[in-house]
């Protein structure tokens, strides 16, 4: 089984379009689906980045059925919280007759897709929990207005089905997809809140009835209260400048038939995705930025920019924008503490005497701008219309 989540498809890094970076993802999940023999791929929510889908999005993710269907592979999705559920289970009686079993109804759960394991009569059944939104589905569900209610409802739903199914099948087992906030999990920069009254986590307990929870929404990489098996395969690619370390990957998990005749987890691993945007965070004064090596390595990347700098040329961000063709996200910070600073500014205005240069410290100190020819002619326009009244009263 091959798990991934978070495809995002239709999304773009800092205005940037990234249709192309995530076709090359899909290529490489496929490419992984056939180098690894992968039974099943499974896909937890957040296929596509908005409700309403781009044409090139679409394209996209058209494209990648049409792949899985001609390579037989069957793919179970979810629909995350960036899915319009409606969307994306369009005429999912018919996809799943291809081997797409598209999950965006919480009447679903308890219809899992059934796989049969070589060496043993028991069953794996592949459960999925769409993005349920307390606000939503509370009410209908008769639970509390959370995510740790609404899941707790539904994993013991998917328990009493599991039960019902073992009377008949008894080493059977089962795997679950999610789109959640797992207690303890690390966010991004890039995932949108799912709070409902303060709270969006729900607690690993609610996975217990699973051997292996396959789950999306979180887009760093990682496993879940300290268990291999409760794990987020991150996202297709970074969708911000604070996942630039994340090993964007998908992780792959074998099963084997055990000697009970049941069906138990026998490898977890994971493979790198490398179909990325060249990103780069860059920080330092100005003539650290302006070095010839890291100019050759960076020119061409997609680049967020820290100017650590007190006293840059008046013009640092053209000539840096210059260097770097591709700076996406441009920042400045003072070297100097903000007390230093100030203690600066009173010394800059006990040396001065005229008004003309009291407006440029302030502004100067105000703005952490350059006094410009334009400003400067801007303050001494006012200056002048002050004079003015002055002396006609
Ligand atoms: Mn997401």
């Amino acid at each position: 089984m091959l798990h991934t989540a978070d495809w995002h498809l239709g999304r773009s890094f800092h205005k940037v379009g990234i249709d192309d970076v995530q076709r090359a993802g899909l290529q490489e999940i496929l490419d992984l689906i056939e180098r690894k023999n992968v039974d099943v791929l499974v896909v937890s929510g957040d296929i596509f980045d908005r409700a309403i889908p781009s044409a090139a999005a679409v394209a996209n993710y058209n494209w990648m059925i049409g792949e899985l269907v001609a390579r037989g592979v069957p793919a179970i999705m979810s629909s995350g919280n960036h899915d319009s559920a409606e969307r994306l289970g369009v005429a999912r009686a018919a996809t799943a007759l291809g081997g797409i079993h598209l999950y965006t109804a919480p009447d679903q759960v308890t219809e899992p897709v059934r796989f049969d394991m070589a060496g043993t009569d028991a069953p794996l059944y592949i459960y999925a929990v769409p993005y349920l939104d307390p606000r939503a589905y509370a009410t209908l569900l008769g639970t509390e207005m959370s995510h740790q209610a609404l899941l707790e409802k539904v994993s013991a739903d998917i328990a009493e089905d599991l039960a019902q199914r073992r009377q008949h099948e008894p080493g059977a087992q089962a795997v679950c997809l999610a789109h959640v906030f797992a207690q303890g999990a690390v966010t991004t920069e890039s995932e949108r809140s799912i709070a409902v009254g303060g709270i969006e986590s729900v607690s690993a307990d609610v996975f217990a009835p699973f051997i292996y929870t396959a789950l999306g929404h979180l887009h760093r990489p990682q496993i879940v209260a300290g268990e291999q098996h409760i794990r987020y395969s991150g996202s297709l690619t970074k969708f911000s400048f604070s996942e630039v370390h994340n090993n964007n990957q998908v992780v792959l998990v074998d099963f084997h038939a055990t000697e009970n005749g049941s069906v138990a987890v026998e490898k977890i691993w994971t493979e790198p995705l490398s179909a990325q945007l060249p990103l780069a965070v860059l920080s330092g004064s100005f003539s650290e930025l302006t070095e010839q090596t890291l100019v050759d390595q960076y020119a061409e990347h997609f680049v967020q920019l820290t100017l650590v700098d007190d006293d840059p040329p008046t013009d640092a961000y053209r000539q840096l924008t210059g260097l770097y063709r591709n700076v996406l996200d441009f920042r400045r910070q003072r070297l100097t503490p903000r007390e230093a600073v100030n203690r600066t500014y009173q010394d800059q205005l006990a040396e001065v005497t005229t008004d003309e240069e009291i407006c440029q410290i302030f502004y100067t100190h105000v703005t952490g701008r350059d006094y410009d020819e334009q400003t400067r002619a801007s303050f001494n326009d006012a200056l002048e219309t002050v004079r003015a009244q002055l002396q006609n009263h």
